[in-house]
């Protein structure tokens, strides 16, 4: 991670970003993009006491106010995800006492056991969100088919996609999890969302995020390239979380990887001799892994590395879902000048063909990316 512009900066020129107006985007789409946005940002004037203390809510405003056309949709969108990762939080801090260990018995459509905080999750995700009038429609990997919004609600300009709670089988072990997003603007004109909202490809998306619960409880954000990637830790104690990673930044190439290894052996050949060659101590590779995608990446996020989720015998397509894990996770890895691809293709340029289809997965550093995907697409 380097700093390298203030975090509350933003681009003052092109007001056709995730805050502007559907309007104003379609006025200005096929125009060239003004030269380097980062050259003309606006930096407010702050004391260092106010700079440490920048909250969450701050960041959006100040973001916003950078596009006076802005509805504030977005913003109160991103408010109510992070309310509802506030109560998340507090809940997975005490889920031993408050008997929320463990499986409820059912399965989701994916196949997987549901946990009793998957479903705690998912509900306090969406009764967060769907009064707010600012989503038409939602996503959740524990529902089968996409989430409408209570007739007695508005509906909004976004469509917001979720992993409620990723990594659920660490919970009973107190390793990290978390909750993984993305979010559209819509296509459809008014009324519910269709699937046309989110059956299309990683670019159109607006904004995305996740918050990790370890440690400490971190919402990492991006709402696009031009506003880079921003990490605000939750202060338990006044119940606000303040920015704490400025413009996190991946290094080009890293060495560490992370990766279900005992897997090794269903792999590419080709992938097997490239992990192996990582191997020899000369090369100076760790490896480090969770088995909880979001932690996974977290850290990988903050320190460099390369995560890989190949296909398998049993996952021939990958395991991860690209809607609600592998858009928004590749998202905010490319915001911070990393990679992720299939193996073959940028995943930002799949287009899904199911709200819960799956893809193989390969993100982190930029080189390190670009190399395994050489490798494998030869
Ligand atoms: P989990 O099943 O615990 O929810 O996407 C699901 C996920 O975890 C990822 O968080 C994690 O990286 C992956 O599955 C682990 O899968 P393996 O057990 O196959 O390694």
């Amino acid at each position: 991670m380097c700093a390298r512009a203030h975090p509350l900066t933003f681009t003052i020129v092109p007001r056709v970003g995730p805050f502007a107006s559907r309007s104003r985007r379609r006025r200005h789409a096929g125009r060239r993009p003004h030269a380097s946005p980062r050259a003309s940002r606006y930096v407010p004037r702050m004391s260092s006491q106010f700079e440490e203390g920048t909250t969450l809510d701050r960041y959006l405003l100040e973001t916003m106010h950078a596009h006076p056309e802005a509805r504030g949709q977005l913003v109160t969108l991103l408010k109510q995800i992070a309310l509802a990762g506030k109560l998340v939080s507090a809940r997975v801090n005490r889920a031993g006492l408050a008997g929320m260990f463990g499986a409820t018995g059912s399965m989701n459509i994916q196949g997987e056991y549901v946990q009793k905080m998957d479903l705690y999750a998912n509900e306090t995700f969406k009764r967060a969100i769907e009064h707010a009038g600012v989503v038409c429609m939602m996503v959740s990997e524990e529902e089968d088919a996409p989430v409408a919004i209570p007739e007695r609600f508005s509906f909004g300009d976004y469509v917001f996609c979720m992993d409620p709670l990723d990594g659920s089988s660490n919970i009973d072990t107190n390793a990290s999890i978390g909750t993984i997003f993305t979010i559209f603007r819509r296509v459809s004109e008014g009324g519910p969302g269709t699937l046309a909202d989110v059956l299309r490809p990683g670019t159109d998306i607006v904004a995305a995020g996740y918050i990790v619960y370890g440690a400490g409880t971190v919402l990492v954000l991006s709402t696009g390239v031009e506003h880079g990637v921003q990490g605000f830790t939750l202060d338990p104690a006044v119940g606000e979380f303040f920015l704490s990673h400025h413009d996190i930044r991946l290094g080009d190439s890293t060495r560490s990887y992370s990766c279900n290894e005992a897997y090794a052996a269903q792999w590419d050949p080709r992938l097997r001799a490239w992990l192996d060659a990582l191997k020899d101590p000369k090369a100076g590779w760790s490896a480090r892994y969770i088995g909880s995608l979001v932690g996974d990446v977290h850290r990988n996020l903050v320190k460099g590395g390369l995560f890989l989720y190949p296909p398998t015998a049993k996952a021939p397509n990958g395991k991860l879902r690209i809607l609600y894990e592998a858009f928004p996770l590749a998202f905010l890895v490319e915001a911070a000048g990393g990679a992720a691809t299939d193996g073959r293709r940028r995943i930002l340029e799949l287009v899904p063909e199911g709200i819960h289809a799956r893809t193989p997965l390969f993100i982190g550093n930029r080189e390190d990316v670009e190399a395994i995907t050489r490798i494998l697409s030869a």
